[in-house]
C-alpha cells in the first residue's frame, strides 16, 4: 500500500471540476485518506516546490498556485503513485494522453490542472507538507476491503 499527494489546483477549483476529478480517483477505488480547501501559503508552495525555486517558470507557479484554494488530498492505494500519475497523465497537457485529466481538461503546462507525487518518498513528504497527522484518517475501511474480509470468513 502507498500514499499519494494530489492537489486540484485553483483553475480546476473555479471552474467547478471539484467532483467530476475526485470522481476519477475513487471510482477506481482509492481510498481518500485527507481532503480540504485551502488557499496555499507562500511558505507551503516553497516547502512543496522546492526543487523548482530559481526556475525560469517559478514565479509564475508561485503566483498561480496562492491566487485561489485548492483542494489538497492524501490517496492511498496499491501502487497509487504510478496508477495515479496515469489518470493525471504528462505535466505538458500537449503530451498528455487521451483520456487523462490533463488531456482532457488542460491546454497549457502552466495551468495543468492537478498535481500528483512522482514517487513514495515524494508523496509521503508532501503529504506532511500539507497535512497534519491529525488531519489523516486511515482507520476505516472501503467497502472493497469490507467485501474481500467477509469473502475471506
Ligand atoms: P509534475 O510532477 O507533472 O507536476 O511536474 P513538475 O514537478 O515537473 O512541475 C511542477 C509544475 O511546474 C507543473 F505542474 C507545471 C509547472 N511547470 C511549468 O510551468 N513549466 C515547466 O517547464 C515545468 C513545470
Amino acid at each position: 500500500m502507498e500514499r499519494t499527494f494530489v492537489a486540484i489546483k485553483p483553475d480546476g477549483v473555479k471552474r467547478g471540476l471539484i467532483g467530476e476529478l475526485v470522481n476519477r480517483f475513487e471510482r477506481k477505488g482509492y481510498k481518500i485518506i485527507g481532503m480540504k480547501l485551502l488557499i496555499p501559503t507562500v511558505a507551503q508552495v516553497e516547502e512543496h516546490y522546492k526543487e523548482h525555486i530559481g526556475k525560469p517558470f517559478y514565479p509564475t507557479l508561485l503566483k498561480y498556485l496562492t491566487s485561489g484554494p485548492i483542494v489538497a488530498m492524501a490517496i492511498e492505494g496499491v501502487n497509487v503513485i504510478h496508477g495515479v500519475r496515469q489518470i493525471v497523465g504528462a505535466t505538458n497537457p500537449d503530451n498528455a494522453d487521451v483520456g487523462t485529466i490533463r488531456a482532457d481538461y488542460a491546454q497549457i503546462m502552466s495551468q495543468n490542472i492537478v498535481h500528483a507525487s512522482d514517487s513514495v518518498e515524494s508523496g509521503n513528504r508532501e503529504i506532511n507538507v500539507w497535512f497534519n497527522e491529525n488531519e489523516i484518517f486511515d482507520n476505516w475501511k472501503t467497502v472493497s476491503q469490507m467485501l474481500i474480509e467477509e469473502q475471506q470468513k
